[in-house]
This record gives C-alpha cells, sequence and structure tokens, in this order.
C-alpha cells in the first residue's frame, strides 16, 4: 500500500461557493489592515497601537506604522500595512483567535469595521476577516474607560461581530497513487468541534462526524500527471456554527507510520469557520506531508 499522501481541505461556503486548498507552511510576510473608526462619542484617539499574533506561548508583534493623516479619528477609515516579514509566522498559525490589537494609551479607541488581509511570503493572500466590530470592546490601557468596557487588547474573535449564517464545509483527503490500476478501499472519519463561537453567533451545529469508505474506488488523473484518490463527503457537512473550530481526521485500518504532525487547517473563511489544526484521533495514521 501507497504511504504518501497528501491532505487538502476545500471549504465550501455556502456564501461564496468558493473552493481553498491550502498549503503547508508558507510564512506570512506581513498584514494589510483596513479599520474604521466608530462615529460616537470619545471613539476616536491619537494613541500608538501595536499588531500581535499569539499562539499559546509563541507572541510576535510590530507596531502599527504612523499615516500622514491624522488617524483613528471617528468615522474615519486607515489603512495600514504591516511588515512582518522574518518574524517567523507561518500562514498556517494566523486566525481571527491569534490576531490582536494592542493600545499604547490610556484615550480609547473603538473601531466600528476591521478588515485584515494575511499576505504570503510565496505571494498569497487570505481574507482572515472582514466584520463590523462589537461596540462593546473599546481599546485603552486604561480600563475603567467607557464603563469599565475597556481592554488593553482584543482578539480579532472577541470583537469582530459576524452575520449569522451557518457554514458548510467539505473536507477531502488526497492519496497520491502509483498508477491508473493502483485502487482504493479504505475509511476516513473526519470530526469537528467547535473552540470559540463567533461573536453574536446563535445558529448551527457545533460538532460533526462523519465516516466516508471507498471500496476499490480508481485513481483520477490531475493536472501535472499524477494518480490520486479524493476521498471526501458526498456532499458538504452542512450548518456548522460560525467560530473557531478544530477538525480532526482518522485514516482507519491500513496504515502504519506517524502521525506527529498536525494539518494546514487554520484558516479563516470570511468569519465564518475558521478551521485550526488537530490530529486526535488520528491512531492509525501515516506521515503527512
Ligand atoms: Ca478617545
Ligand atoms: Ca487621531
Amino acid at each position: 500500500m501507497n504511504t504518501e499522501y497528501n491532505l487538502i481541505v476545500g471549504l465550501l461556503l455556502i456564501s461564496l461557493s468558493s473552493t481553498a486548498i491550502f498549503s503547508a507552511e508558507e510564512g506570512v510576510r506581513g498584514f494589510r489592515i483596513v479599520q474604521t473608526t466608530a462615529n460616537v462619542q470619545y471613539a476616536d484617539t491619537d494613541d500608538g497601537f501595536t499588531f500581535v499574533v499569539r499562539n499559546g506561548n509563541f507572541e510576535r508583534s510590530r507596531r502599527f506604522g504612523d499615516l500622514p493623516s491624522d488617524e483613528r479619528e471617528r468615522g474615519q477609515t486607515d489603512t495600514y500595512n504591516i511588515d512582518f516579514s522574518g518574524a517567523g509566522v507561518l500562514m498556517s498559525q494566523v486566525s481571527r483567535q491569534s490576531l490582536l490589537i494592542r493600545s499604547r494609551g490610556h484615550n480609547s479607541w473603538l473601531p466600528s469595521h476591521i478588515k485584515i488581509t494575511a499576505l504570503g511570503a510565496n505571494g498569497t493572500s487570505t481574507l482572515i476577516m472582514d466584520d463590523a466590530w462589537n461596540s462593546n470592546c473599546w481599546f485603552s490601557e486604561d480600563h475603567g474607560d467607557n464603563g469599565g468596557l475597556a481592554r488593553t487588547e482584543w482578539t480579532m474573535a472577541q470583537g469582530a461581530t459576524v452575520t449569522d449564517t451557518a457554514s458548510s464545509f467539505r473536507p477531502t483527503l488526497r492519496f497520491n497513487k502509483a498508477n491508473s490500476g493502483d485502487r482504493t478501499t479504505i475509511t476516513v472519519t473526519f470530526s469537528g468541534s467547535l473552540l470559540t463561537a463567533a461573536t453574536g453567533a446563535s445558529s448551527g451545529n457545533s460538532n460533526f462526524s462523519v465516516d466516508v469508505s471507498v471500496v476499490n474506488k480508481l485513481p483520477s488523473l490531475v493536472p501535472g500527471g499524477s494518480w490520486v484518490c479524493d476521498v471526501t463527503p458526498a456532499l458538504p457537512i452542512r450548518n456548522l456554527k460560525p467560530g473557531e473550530w478544530r477538525l480532526n481526521y482518522l485514516v482507519q485500518g491500513v496504515f502504519t507510520g506517524q502521525c506527529d504532525k498536525t494539518l494546514p487547517l487554520n484558516r479563516s473563511a470570511l468569519g465564518r469557520v475558521n478551521f485550526r489544526n488537530g490530529v486526535a484521533g488520528c491512531r492509525t495514521g501515516t506521515s503527512f506531508p
């Protein structure tokens, strides 16, 4: 049995009907941040801010640069390009959960909308979020500001409000095959669990599990001349609650080897479902790309 395979994750969004294929270890060279300041009293500020990437103990931060204009004025939109080249941040680490904005002052700021695009070292770009901001999530080092609502920092997952539209998702496990007659018989279990619901999300399921089996399936030819066998549910997994998810999978039965790497599933999908890395339950696996 051929033990080499790749994992492809297709995010099939109801709202977009688009499919995204993610690569594993691409670094981040920067972020583009388009932020609008709320048009309410005290929302504006002249203080400085820091953009932070944090995953557990891993943290990298860069200051927002100074624009020629008076930034963060009421109702105004400001655009920043923040360089993270050389910071060692991987695209797979970037999510609304791992991105924060941090105040460096005592004059409160309240955004009304934030859009963030992660720019990959290989030239890719990934939209992380494009959402209205929760009007309770003020920024200030003075936590007594605005009725005690202010915090020094917020993650984008905490502050972003999303349209409460449940999402669908169609995982695919791709097996590389030796030739046109290399058949596949296998069962793969895909499962997921909601880690953090997006702000405002109330509809949709918080977990799923689906078994997908193929028996003596012949491979398909893909561009580049390779033979592959894709194992994927016949239909997308529907009605998932928006938020941060962990995806698990289990290859049953036939493989031996190791299963010690996480998968590149940590991506935002326009504020809908963000799948994080996960390998729980992968007890029979093989070596992952
Ligand atoms: Ca203010
Ligand atoms: Ca200002």
